[in-house]
């Protein structure tokens, strides 16, 4: 069981009302796999992935990063709540897509990263912390199905 103060919660949800779910979903998902180029494995019916180019300007990254982001926003929604959340999302990365659970970690980073250069000066050391913890909390929840 996570416990969140009051000053975490209004830090996530203060970042969380400015984000823009398709741009910074698609700018970590980009992010990941030109930094991380062996997650590119699971998107392989993806099509064009061949340099940073093709794939930031590729419509099923795009698409893809949007359809994470706005599923992370599940957990910001339920804070007190997120491995239940996440316990069918956790099956199907673990039982079907064989997903390295050591990715969402990574992917964590990169969301970190998009918010810190999106964000500004309105990502302030508190809301990164509260954020690095929530994205800690989310890979936590969806590596909890593998065994
Ligand atoms: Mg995953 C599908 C959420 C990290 C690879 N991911 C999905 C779907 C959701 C989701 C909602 C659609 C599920 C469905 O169709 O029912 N993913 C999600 C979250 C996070 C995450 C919330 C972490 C915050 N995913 C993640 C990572 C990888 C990955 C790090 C691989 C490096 N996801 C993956 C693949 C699919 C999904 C390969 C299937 C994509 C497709 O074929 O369309």
């Amino acid at each position: 069981m996570v416990n969140w103060t009051a000053e975490e919660k209004q830090a996530i949800s203060t970042i969380w009302a400015k984000i823009d779910v398709e741009e910074v979903g698609a700018g970590a998902l980009s992010r990941l796999l030109v930094v991380y180029p062996w997650t590119q494995r699971y998107f392989s019916n993806f099509g064009n992935l061949s340099s940073p180019r093709a794939i930031e300007g590729n419509p099923r990254v795009r698409n893809h990063g949007k359809k994470v982001l706005t599923s992370f926003g599940e957990a910001v929604k339920n804070l007190d709540n997120v491995k239940a959340t996440f316990d069918k999302l956790s099956e199907l990365h673990s039982d079907k897509l064989h997903v390295d659970p050591q990715n969402f970690r990574l992917l964590g980073d990169n969301l970190i990263i998009v918010l810190a250069a999106t964000m500004g000066k309105d990502f302030t050391p508190e809301a990164q912390a509260a954020w690095q913890k929530l994205v800690g909390v989310v890979a936590s929840a969806l590596s909890r199905k593998y065994h």
